[in-house]
């Protein structure tokens, strides 16, 4: 549909809908008709996408999590209609800010769920045939309060002024069965729409709803009750989002929200595909492939095998072969408590039909073990099943076609550590590739200003498309001109956050000081504990004047914490105990400040990202399976203070190590120290060391009571009966953490020199574009093409 029939559908809308002007609607309802009219405005183009992904073969990316954020200010840039609505906006009265009101999509945690929804519009750019299958949660990610200093939680409601962007597909419903119930998963489209392309892509969400709306029975007999009950019950499954980023505390409904959104998916495909080819099967693995986004959705596994086997009449043998050819998985982790184990117990009660093909999986498997000489102890780790405990990436692993990490360090540490065995057997299977984000959502429409000036400097918007075309613009790293521009950019982005954060924490934060962000859920191996530490050290040396040059910076952290998670809480209240502290001290005021911005999600992203001058990216070496945090902030302008971690190591490699801080413990060393590491004794002869760690425990920082001070103290000092002292290896980097921050911080101080190293990361982020990401995994491990 044209520009213009658009912009007049909105004022219908308006008036057919709410009886109302653009001058006289509330942001609500100017949202809602945009939303409808450009969904109407785009019908066609989506469905002849549908049709055309249907004919080809064609790929699934089948995730717990999508992480979409707000969806109108990035849909009206890839229509190309951001002025054209701003105008009509604008020539009423109102403004696009308007929109500004309106809720995320947060269905998600963190890296994982974002990259699901990069991908999806890195497919759709690319015109892949690539569409989503997930779960519609009432409630995404929890929305976080701070009060006195402590995280509290709120429900996130995200449908509260509707979900224009949705189109329920009723009429595609299917049954999901259980032990003990039945349900109906009701389908909602979301249009994943390309950039600069007629191609639309798909993402189709699953919604538990019960069997029988009302059951009359029950209603009749005057038991409502039982009815809500029972309503309630399916309603259950897709309520909400599991806030735990990388552990996994093994609840039945979660057991349930996998499976049913997966049996969903797979029933939906099979109806399509049987559309085409009726009962003939031999032609399923040639035309779908499935990725499945970690362990999550790994029991559809399984639930293909059964699907095949009692619902279509397949063999055994043939089911597990198309598995084979259909699936791969990625792995986003190697922390132990994320990797899924199930109950056998659990699963046998809920699933049973599903748990006995997943034993016969594992003989299978045992089999093809002896096989290839495994036998005894070594045989009996690889086994899906253990001592009562189903190992879903095991079987994941045994049933995929690709295997892969998400980063060069991640796949190398999965082939030689985690999943050696694994890989010994399977070394074909194996695959790198690094995660990405998309430049027009982390670029284009979070920095417009920057994004104006590689535009001019370029002479074009290919970058939008191909992120690897700045590497022209390196050479203008000589241009003084050009510096200064990017350098005014930065500060007009400072100015724009701290009002923004002004308005939204009520925290007065300098634009004229450097910005240096920890943007990320809050975890252990994350460390912001870490930087909370050296942030505390600068303040007593400034605070006692042996430190007297430093930069005036603000020290910004965004992070929320799994509800359950005690440490990660206390870390957040440490960093505002901290921030408090150095508040209240005229000596320190002004040369440093620390916030923490509250309820830190993909819109705040946006605004944080733009401004930031460092990234830090500290995780301890080998934990952080990518980052891709790390990324936005690089194509942003930001230099990364970080460890040889993730991608950082990629980073690095792409944009010179002159350009970046990098410092701390390698995988390697960190693994040759690991025996006789003391941080007790670190403590007690390091007087910088003790007198940070003393703070938390000698009444200069109040925990409110909670004890958590003491605790997070003695799990760096003593450790717990689950692990040893320090298991992060903070006190390992905290010396030249700091000497790297103080090194920033001297930099900073010349401009020109700074700017020259935000251009050569800016210049250098090619890599990082899930563009690129996207053709790998569409060329090594789906094997589709351009539609
Ligand atoms: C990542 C998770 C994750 N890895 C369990 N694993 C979850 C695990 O709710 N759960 O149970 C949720 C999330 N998330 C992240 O994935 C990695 O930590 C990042 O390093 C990586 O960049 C990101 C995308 O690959």
């Amino acid at each position: 549909m044209p520009k213009k029939k658009m912009l007049e559908a909105v004022e219908l809308y308006l008036k057919s809908e709410f009886q109302t002007t653009p001058a006289e609607a509330t942001p609500d309802q100017l949202h809602t008709a945009v939303s409808r009219s450009l969904m109407a405005g785009i019908a066609d183009r989506w469905h002849a996408s549908a049709e055309k992904h249907q004919n080809t073969r064609h790929a699934y990316y089948f995730s717990a999590e999508f992480l979409m954020g707000r969806m109108i200010y990035n849909n009206l840039l890839c229509l190309g209609m951001t002025e054209e609505i701003g105008q009509l906006l604008e020539k009423n009265g109102a403004s696009l800010d308007a929109f500004e009101e309106v809720e995320d999509c947060a269905l998600g945690n963190g890296g994982l769920g974002r990259l699901a929804a990069c991908f999806l519009d890195s497919a759709a750019t690319l015109n892949l045939p690539l569409d989503g299958y997930g779960i519609r949660y009432k409630y995404g990610l929890f929305k976080q309060k701070i009060e006195g200093g402590f995280q509290k939680e709120e429900a996130d409601d995200w449908t509260r002024y509707g979900d224009p962007w949705s189109l329920r597909r009723e009429d595609e419903a299917v049954r999901v069965e259980f032990a003990d119930q039945t349900i109906v998963a009701v389908p909602y489209d979301m249009p994943i729409i390309g950039y600069n392309t007629s191609n639309i892509g798909t993402l189709r969400l699953w919604q538990a709803e019960p069997v029988q709306a009302f059951d009359f029975n029950l209603f009749n007999a005057q038991q409502y009750d039982a009815a809500v009950a029972e309503r309630n019950r399916a309603e259950d499954i897709s309520r909400v989002l599991y806030p735990n980023d990388s552990t996994d505390d093994g609840k039945i409904l979660r057991l349930k929200q996998q499976y049913f959104f997966c049996s969903a998916s797979l029933q939906d495909i099979i109806r399509k595909y049987k559309k085409t080819y009726g009962n003939d099967f031999s032609h399923f693995a040639e035309m779908n492939a499935i990725q499945l986004n970690d362990t999550h959705p790994v029991i559809s596994i399984p639930e293909l095998i059964r699907l095949l086997t009692d619902g279509e009449g397949l063999s055994f043998d043939y089911a597990l072969d198309i598995c084979k050819q259909v699936f791969s998985y990625t792995n986003h982790t190697i922390l132990a408590e994320a990797l899924e184990k199930w109950s056998q117990h659990l699963m046998e009660r809920t699933i049973p039909r599903v748990f006995h093909i997943i034993v016969m999986l594992d003989q299978y498997l045992g089999g093809e073990l002896h096989q290839k000489g495994i036998t005894g102890d070594k045989e009996y780790s690889m086994h899906i099943l253990q001592h009562g405990t189903v190992h879903m990436a095991y079987m994941a692993i045994y049933c995929s076609r690709y295997i892969n990490g998400v980063a060069q360090l991640h796949t190398e540490i999965l082939k030689n550590d985690v999943l050696r065995d694994w890989y010994q057997i399977y070394p074909e299977k194996f695959q790198n590739k690094t995660n990405g984000i998309t430049q027009r959502r982390w670029l284009a429409l979070c920095n417009p200003e920057l994004s104006d000036l590689l535009t001019r400097l370029l002479g074009n918007e290919s970058w939008k498309t191909d992120l690897s075309q700045l590497k022209q613009l390196e050479k203008y790293v000589e241009d003084e001109k050009v510096m200064q521009e990017l350098c005014e950019i930065k500060l007009h982005s400072h100015q724009k956050l701290a009002e923004f954060v002004q308005k939204k924490d009520g925290i007065t934060i300098d634009p004229n000081t450097c910005f240096d962000v920890q943007i990320k859920r809050l975890h252990e191996y994350k460390r912001q504990f870490l930087n909370i530490l050296a942030i505390l050290e600068l303040y007593y040396e400034i605070a006692e004047g042996s430190l007297t040059d430093f930069t005036p910076t603000t020290f910004i952290f965004g992070a929320k914490s799994a509800p359950g998670y005690a440490r990660a809480k206390g870390i957040i209240k440490l960093i505002n105990e901290v921030a408090a502290l150095i508040d209240r001290d005229d000596r320190v005021r002004g040369k440093i400040k620390v916030a923490f911005l509250s309820n830190y999600n993909v819109s705040y992203a946006e605004k944080i990202i733009a401004a930031a001058d460092v990234s830090e990216q500290i995780s301890t070496a080998g934990k952080e399976a990518s980052g891709t945090g790390n990324m936005k902030l690089m194509a942003n302008g930001a230099v990364t203070l970080g460890t040889l971690d993730g991608a950082n190591i990629e980073i690095v490699e792409e944009a010179g190590s002159i350009n970046e801080y990098i410092f701390g413990a390698t995988v390697d060393e960190i693994r040759s120290v690991q025996e006789h590491y003391n941080p007790n004794g670190m403590y007690h002869n390091d007087y910088k060391i003790k007198r940070v760690l003393d703070a938390l425990v000698n009444g200069t920082l109040n925990d409110g009571g909670s004890g958590i001070f003491r605790e997070l103290h003695d799990s760096i000092v003593y450790g717990a009966s689950w692990h040893r002292p320090d298991q992060y290896f903070l006190l390992l980097d905290f010396e030249r953490y700091l000497e790297a921050k103080k090194q920033v911080a001297r930099d900073y101080k010349d401009q020109l020199v700074f700017a020259k190293k935000r251009w050569m990361n800016i210049c250098n982020s090619g890599k990082f574009s899930s563009d690129r990401t996207i053709r790998e995994y569409a060329k090594d491990i789906w094997h589709i093409e351009e539609v």
